[in-house]
């Protein structure tokens, strides 16, 4: 009976004879086949171990984590076109400059200011606001401006943007507020409405030619708590209205 004994023994005498004999051929190299069989079990074992072993340094390094939770999407806090918020946070984002054009700096006056013409130069910068068109129809104002809850009387804005004519032709242009207020176009002015007053308005028509141009509205709140502030105007062939968000382009301001 040919054992694996056998053959070994058999292949060590062929090799120290160094014999070419076809027998001793066919059976060392049938041995080395038999012998062959265990280096590549031993690799594969080997090789098992270290994957384990891999794996087992992965968990003990790096045990398993729950991937995080996706970042949830930030809300846009952008308001809404129609949003009755007449001032409004900044929001600074390129598409939100759209939504926002008119941005307005809001500065304290001193108690008992009594004109735009006399106190506004003297006014102290407190923050910077947006507004998506001058519509506050006259109404209680304690809330103050974002990020200054308490300032509800005894300030002005200077807002700016771009006003956008649609055609050629002469504009009418009525500012209403409470108290006063002054519109620049092109730096000129346009309509004064300056002074300490109750809701109230003034108008003028200019001409204006199809395309942009330079806005700027003054406005102050003298005594708590009414406030007014709307700027209409009447385009050519066309009735008055609240001039809307859409004629307004944002300006760096
Ligand atoms: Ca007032």
């Amino acid at each position: 009976m040919l054992t694996e004994k056998n053959l070994r023994s058999a292949f060590a005498l062929c090799f120290t004879l160094s014999l070419a004999h076809s027998g001793c051929t066919q059976e060392s190299t049938f041995t080395a086949k038999s012998v062959s069989r265990q280096p590549p079990a031993k690799v594969a074992a080997e090789q098992v171990a270290s994957d384990d072993s891999t794996s087992e340094d992965v968990v003990s390094e790096s045990p398993p984590i729950a991937p995080p939770e996706p970042e949830p999407e930030p809300q846009s806090t952008t308001p809404p076109a129609n949003s009755n918020d007449p001032f409004q946070e900044c929001i600074l984002g390129d598409e939100d400059r759209a939504k926002q054009p008119i941005v307005a700096k809001v500065y304290q006056l001193r108690t008992g200011a009594g004109s735009l013409e006399s106190d506004f130069a003297a006014g102290v910068y407190r923050t910077k606001i947006c507004m998506l068109k001058f519509d506050v129809p006259d109404r209680a104002f304690t809330e103050g401006f974002p990020g200054i809850p308490g300032l509800f009387e005894w300030f002005a804005i200077e807002a700016r943007s771009k006003l956008v004519a649609p055609v050629d032709g002469n504009y009418r242009f009525r500012l209403l507020s409470d108290d006063g207020s002054i519109l620049y176009l092109n730096n000129n002015v346009v309509v004064n409405n300056d002074g300490q007053h109750p809701p109230s308005s003034k108008e003028a028509t200019v001409n204006l030619n199809a395309g942009s141009h330079d806005l700027r509205l003054l406005y102050f709140q003298g005594p708590a708590t009414q406030i007014a502030l709307q700027l209409f105007w009447t385009p050519p062939a066309k009735e008055e209205e609240v001039v809307p968000t859409s004629a307004f382009r944002y300006v760096d301001f």
